[in-house]
Parts: C-alpha cells; sequence; structure tokens
C-alpha cells in the first residue's frame, strides 16, 4: 500500500496473507498476496495469485508450504496462525489479458480464530459502489513502489472512482482493460494512495463490508491511473457456492 499507514490485524482480524518461505523467503514470514477471511474456514483471494506467473509452479499442491496467515500485524513475528489449505477454486471465467473476474476462494483445512470474518458486499449495496465514497484498501505490499515491502500491514483510504474514470485510464492495453461488471475502480485525484504489487488479493472496504480484492492497475499511486479491484459484489454467488 503507498501512501497509507501501519494497522494492526486486532482491528482488522479478516485481513490475511498468503505465504509460501521455500517460494519468497523467510523474512516477511513469505507472504506474496493477501486474502480476506469472508467465513470460518473460506478466504478469497485474487486468481491471479494462483498462477504460474505467481507461484512459479503450474499447481500451488507443488508448494507444500503453502499457507494462510492470520492473525499476524507484523510478519517479522510469529503470532497467529499458519493454516493450512484443503481445497482451492481459481474462477475458470478469470481471463489473463484483460484481468477480469480475478478471484480464487481457498477452503482452509482448520477454522479460523473467531470473529475473523467480514461480510461481502451485495449487489443491493448501491451505495457501497457510488462515485466518491470512501474506501480502504489493507495489505502488506510495496509502500512506495520502488520495491520497499514492510512487515506491519499497512492501510491507505482510497475513493471509489466512477467507471469512466477507469475506462478512461485502461482503454485496452497490455496492463488490462477496465470492465466495469466485474471490476471497480478506486483511487484519489492526483495519485498519492494505492494498492501495490503485493497487496493482491487484499481488501477493499466500504462501510464494513468487502467490496472488492486487490487486482491490478498501471504502476502504483500514479496520477490518471487508479487501482482496479474486481467486483465482490457481482461474484457474491460464485464464492456462496464454493464454500
Ligand atoms: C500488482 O502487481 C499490482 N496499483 C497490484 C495492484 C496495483 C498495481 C499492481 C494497483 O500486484
Amino acid at each position: 500500500v503507498v501512501g497509507g499507514t501501519p494497522t494492526t490485524t486486532q482491528q482488522e482480524p479478516w485481513v490475511v496473507a498468503l505465504s509460501s518461505r521455500s517460494r519468497f523467503g523467510a523474512d516477511r514470514s513469505g507472504q506474496f498476496c493477501g486474502g480476506v477471511a469472508v467465513g470460518p474456514r473460506t478466504v478469497v483471494t485474487a486468481a491471479h495469485c494462483f498462477g504460474e506467473e505467481a507461484l512459479g509452479v503450474d499447481d500451488w499442491h507443488q508448494l507444500p508450504d503453502l499457507r494462510v496467515i492470520a492473525d499476524r500485524t507484523d510478519l517479522s513475528g510469529d503470532s497467529g496462525e499458519e493454516l493450512q489449505l484443503s481445497q482451492v477454486w481459481v474462477n475458470p471465467d478469470f481471463d489473463q489479458t484483460t484481468n477480469a473476474n480475478d478471484i480464487a476462494v481457498v477452503t482452509l483445512a482448520d477454522d479460523l480464530p473467531s470473529g475473523a470474518s467480514i461480510p461481502l458486499a451485495q449487489s443491493s449495496d448501491t451505495a457501497d459502489y457510488q462515485a466518491g465514497t470512501p474506501a480502504e484498501v489493507y495489505g502488506w505490499g510495496d509502500t512506495t513502489g520502488n520495491g520497499d515491502y514492510p512487515t506491519t500491514l499497512h492501510t491507505a483510504s482510497v475513493d471509489i472512482l466512477a467507471d469512466s474514470d477507469c475506462e478512461h485510464a485502461y482503454p485496452g492495453g497490455s496492463v488490462g482493460t477496465y470492465q466495469p461488471a466485474s471490476m471497480v475502480c478506486a483511487g484519489v485525484d492526483g495519485g498519492g494512495r494505492d494498492a501495490c504489487q503485493g497487496d493482491s488479493g487484499g481488501p477493499l472496504v466500504v462501510a464494513g463490508r468487502l467490496v472488492g480484492l486487490v487486482s491490478w492497475g498501471n504502476g502504483c499511486a500514479l496520477a490518471g491511473y487508479p487501482g482496479v479491484y474486481t467486483r465482490v459484489s457481482a461474484m457474491a454467488d460464485l464464492v456462496a457456492e464454493h464454500m
């Protein structure tokens, strides 16, 4: 998260980290993506976190130390719990060219610590998606855009932006194509606050509901290039089916 401040998972117990020390190193508990607890044994994250480009292997089963870490704000410590994954459903409609439908549902082998879950925004929660609505993004990703990864969870306040802002920024190109049906646009005028590399799969929250998952964008916190998030309300039925 660029332009944010450190926070604690005591306040946001539903923010979790995906980790593999063998692939990403032990320093920061092997964190490589964010995730969000949405049920006692269910975590949602980005589909692209399970892609070959992210994992370095073509199937997550080939990373035997893949874990979901809960209740650990400071990744340099050993608080909280590391849970094994029992099942991963990667949305088969995820499109690597446009980045549409960037969601995966992870089922854990054991229950998360109690209270660690947040409700999904529903399609009827239209106010959550109005341009100008304040939202918070959370993650352990790059804080500068230059590869500076923090050990503590960070959060920044951004605004939900009009779909037209992202359609204008991302009409179709090498980073992705903005598709309002499955994506949400968020950022701040002039840039400066945004999700960044390593935040993928983590939460965008409005009024205590999960409205988005960090998905993609052109760089981080650049003026004119908002962050693009998976539109959770469009996928709430799919998530329910797989939990
Ligand atoms: C990434 O590489 C990434 N500024 C995630 C979010 C954003 C950019 C890049 C949004 O995972």
